[in-house]
């Protein structure tokens, strides 16, 4: 199914200078009047399409908050503390802010009249019963993170179904592409680095645990979907519905960067999910999601792909060399 248009709207992407935001108001803009909340925290500036208008201010801060959504009538919430071992270290700083702003960010919706599609996080399931995982599974979460974004999840709904304000979540799996780096940026681009440096590929554990890794891009075009559905008031798994052992993966990598790295293994990680999966069939029928981008011909565009700002592969205004679809 095609991406719906969303053009014409005035619309504040929260944590919008971070990974999934930047990239969703690449998609967003020019075309629509976007404002972007940010504390450039892990922000970067230079992601940020000049045709956005930025608000420097921490989503806690109701002011800044109040100032960036009026007169909005879409919302995508993505600023969060997205570190989960800094939740398990420090749970009620994560708290502030992963689900008391994000209250903050629910009533100003209620304000605006304002639909709102929210960040949620495969972390609400915690260690899966059953595989794929899908949206009636039991919210188990094994971090405070996870708490977090299982009580935003649910806030969500309840905003629907007490207030009648249209909002969706969307539980992303594994999400990767350009512009993730830094401290909690995640398997991928960390094995992309070091392959890139020769230097050795460091699984941790067995590598027999796996993910279900979806490209950014997919995220993007799952929430403009979430943006325009009438199936509101309900989350959705944002996933591939495949796979990957992460021994695989770094096979993947060095084959992808031409590396001569070691793969090397060390302690496995504490706490660690065996694997993470997701059914994704509910988005599938009632948001018209499918991902597109496999994981070979996404990391093959990583490693090939420039970065220059609002303009890179993991944008939706298309690249020069599409990665080719899996469906
Ligand atoms: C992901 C999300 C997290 C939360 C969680 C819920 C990312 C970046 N994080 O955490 O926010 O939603 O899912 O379950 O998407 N690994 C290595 N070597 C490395 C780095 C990682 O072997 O250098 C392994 C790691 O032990 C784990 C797997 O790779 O088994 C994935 O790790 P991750 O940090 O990319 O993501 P995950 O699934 O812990």
């Amino acid at each position: 199914m095609d991406t719906p248009a969303i053009r014409d709207r005035t619309i504040l992407v929260t944590g919008g200078a971070g990974f999934i935001g930047s990239h969703l108001v690449d998609a967003l803009t020019p075309q629509n009047e976007v404002r972007v909340l940010d504390d450039f925290t892990t922000g970067d500036r230079t992601h940020l399409s000049d045709d956005a208008t930025v608000i420097e201010g921490d989503i806690r801060d109701p002011i800044a908050l109040q100032r960036a959504a009026r007169g909005v009538d879409l919302i995508f919430h993505h600023a969060a503390l997205v570190s989960v071992a800094q939740s398990v270290d420090e749970p009620r700083q994560s708290n502030r802010t992963n689900l008391e702003a994000s209250l903050l960010v629910l009533e100003q919706a209620r304000q605006e009249d304002a639909r709102v599609v929210v960040a949620s996080s495969a972390a609400v399931y915690g260690h899966p019963d059953e595989l794929p995982v899908s949206e009636t599974a039991g919210i188990e979460p094994t971090s405070p993170y996870g708490v977090q974004k299982g009580a935003l999840d649910r806030y969500t709904r309840l905003y629907e179904e007490l207030y009648g304000l249209p909002t969706v979540a969307l539980r992303y799996f594994n999400v990767y592409g350009p512009r993730q780096r830094g401290p909690y940026s995640g398997v991928i681009s960390t094995f992309i680095e070091q392959a890139r440096a020769d230097k050795p590929i460091t699984i941790e554990g067995d590598g027999q645990q796996s993910r279900d890794f979806v490209h950014v891009r997919d995220v993007v075009r799952a929430n403009l979907r979430a943006a325009t559905t009438d199936a509101v008031g309900e989350a959705y798994n944002i996933g591939t519905g495949t796979r990957t052992a992460i021994a695989d993966l770094a096979e993947t990598i060095r084959d992808a960067t031409g590396s001569t790295s070691p793969v090397v293994h060390r302690e496995p990680r504490v706490g660690d999910i065996r694997h993470s999966g997701a059914d994704v069939s509910k988005a599938s029928r009632e948001l018209g999601f499918d991902a597109r981008i496999g994981l070979e011909s996404g990391i093959r565009s990583l490693v090939g792909a420039s970065e220059p700002a609002g303009q890179d592969a993991g944008t939706v205004r298309e690249p020069h060399s599409e990665p080719e679809s899996h469906s």
